[in-house]
């Protein structure tokens, strides 16, 4: 598919963008393209899943499928934001629904407006699922313009992706815990601040918490990828994707300089926090390189632990997870 996409495109490297016939050709060419590569993670899944089957996990594996797969996703997150752009801007003459964006960009994105969209979403979801959802409650601290709604110059579009995926998270973990007593069933509470640097979304639930053991798994493609219950078949467990969706809604946040992180306090709840740039031109997108250093990531073997182990010796370099003896 890659070959194929980048071959074609090739094709109009030496084609002039005034030329209105090839203008309209690439916009159809692009087209296909970002449609050839809807599937693509769902596809990469079923890939660590059959490597999961046959060879089972490893640690070493698993931290260059993470280093791989973020690098991998953040390019095709890159690339179709080209392409939305470039289909938007050239396709028609103007979004009826959203005449102020630039292609996928609202250059004044309401956050609280975003948060509420995305919880209604998952709330659907959440209420055709366990016939209950917890309630919203969005709170706004604006320190830079006391009073003023927050905005910022955005990609709805990625905002939502990272909120619905955080809501649907929240919502599960509360329901689960609170399935025998629903009457006490705690609210998610949203906060968004905006500082001088800094603009926060923290979504807080009081769905009993992970413990910190565990958080780092959550973000794990090869550790959360199991065998989907709901491939190729119509019922489909509403609440529960492919595993990925905390690991590339943080390549998401990260995409335009921001981050997520997820505090977790077992037995409470989790606070899950979305860090954006305030600033439009602190927000400039953040690609893989490959170089030497890239290269090295996937040849260096893992040598012997360098911290005690109460149940094992120290591992010695000639472990079985050396590649290169
Ligand atoms: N407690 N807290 C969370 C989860 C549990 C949680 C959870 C059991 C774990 C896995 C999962 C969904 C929820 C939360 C908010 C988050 C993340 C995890 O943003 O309450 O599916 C992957």
């Amino acid at each position: 598919m890659y070959m194929q996409s980048f071959v074609e495109l090739l094709g109009y490297e030496n084609k002039s963008p005034e030329d209105p016939r090839a203008l309209n050709e690439f916009l159809d060419l692009l087209i296909e393209t970002r449609n050839r590569h809807n599937d693509v993670v769902p596809t990469m899944a079923q890939g660590v899943i059959e490597y999961k089957e046959k060879f089972g996990f490893d640690p070493f594996i698993s931290s260059n499928i993470q280093y791989f797969l973020d690098r991998f996703y953040t390019n095709r997150i890159s690339f179709r934001m080209l392409i939305n752009q470039h289909t938007l801007l050239f396709g028609n003459d103007t979004n009826p629904a959203h005449p102020k964006h630039i292609g996928s960009i609202d250059p004044n994105c309401s956050v609280a407006e975003v948060v509420t969209d995305a919880y209604e979403t998952a709330k659907m979801l959440c209420e055709q699922y366990y016939m209950v959802a917890p309630k919203l409650e969005i709170a706004e601290f604006n320190a830079k313009a006391p009073g003023k709604p927050i905005q910022v110059v955005y990609v709805p579009s990625h905002l939502l992706h990272m909120l619905f995926e955080l809501f649907k998270n929240s919502m599960r973990a509360s329901v689960e815990l609170y399935e025998n007593r629903l009457e006490e069933l705690p609210p998610i509470t949203t906060l968004v601040t905006l500082g001088k640097e800094d603009l926060s979304i923290k979504i807080s639930d009081g769905g009993g918490g992970v413990p910190f053991r565990k958080i780092d798994r959550l973000f794990n493609y090869m550790y959360s990828t199991a065998p989907t219950p709901s491939l190729g078949t119509t019922q489909a467990v509403p609440l529960a994707g492919f595993g990925y969706g905390l690991p590339i809604s943080r390549l998401y946040a990260r995409y335009f300089q921001g981050d997520l992180k997820l505090y977790s306090m077992e037995g409470v709840g989790t606070d899950a926090v979305i860090y954006l740039k305030a600033l439009s031109s602190e927000s400039f997108e953040r690609l893989p390189v490959f170089n030497k250093s890239a290269w090295r990531h996937y040849q260096t073997s893992p040598e012997a632990d360098d911290w005690s182990n109460p149940s094992s010796e120290p591992r010695d370099a000639s472990s079985k997870y050396k590649v290169n003896p």
